[in-house]
């Protein structure tokens, strides 16, 4: 297992749109074990490929208070949404930056799991916002880009600092 490098906004990698898994072989799941060491070391409660520069459409999410809850899903598909929540979201690619989205408050995914079987789950409040963040990354986009564009300027100068003070 090993810890894997985070990309970090604004790097345009981030925009990068992840491609279908084609099949759920060995350096898939060795994809799997790193991403999950990574997310629990970070610590975060989600992480998408994509964040760790590989464009395949593959996120995990561990929302248990416990973290031994691990949620693996592959080419991802939502199928049913509804309603609407505003939710204080965080990015492990955006570090020290918080603010409110506007999300459907529930969700049907299907996916493949990480035996590549199809599985559909029902999911509602902190898991579906989680579901809809992850996926949104393997679409290249990040939560930031649901605010002002005058906000998204300020976190972009603030990143860039952070990272020259580095
Ligand atoms: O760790 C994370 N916390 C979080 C909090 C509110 C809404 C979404 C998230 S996901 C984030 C990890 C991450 O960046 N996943 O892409
Ligand atoms: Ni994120």
């Amino acid at each position: 297992m090993a810890i894997l490098d985070i990309l970090h906004y604004p790097d345009a990698r981030l925009h990068t749109v992840a491609q279908p898994v084609k099949a759920v072989d060995a350096s898939i799941k060795r994809l799997i074990e790193d991403m999950a060491q990574t997310m629990y070391d970070a610590p975060g409660i989600g992480l998408a490929a994509t964040q760790v520069n590989a464009h395949v459409q593959l996120i995990l999410i561990d929302i248990s208070e416990s973290k031994d809850d691990l949620l693996v899903l592959i080419n991802p598909k939502i199928t049913e949404r509804s309603g609407e929540q505003d939710y204080e979201e965080g990015c492990l690619s955006v570090p020290g930056v918080y603010d409110t989205v506007r999300r459907a408050d529930r969700v049907t995914v299907q996916a493949l799991d990480r035996d590549g079987k199809p599985f559909s789950l029902k999911a509602e409040g902190l898991l579906s916002v989680c579901i809809q963040h992850e996926m949104d990354h393997l679409l290249g986009k990040v939560f930031i880009e649901y605010l002002s564009p005058l906000k998204r300027n300020r976190i972009k100068n603030k990143m860039l600092k952070q990272q020259r003070d580095r």
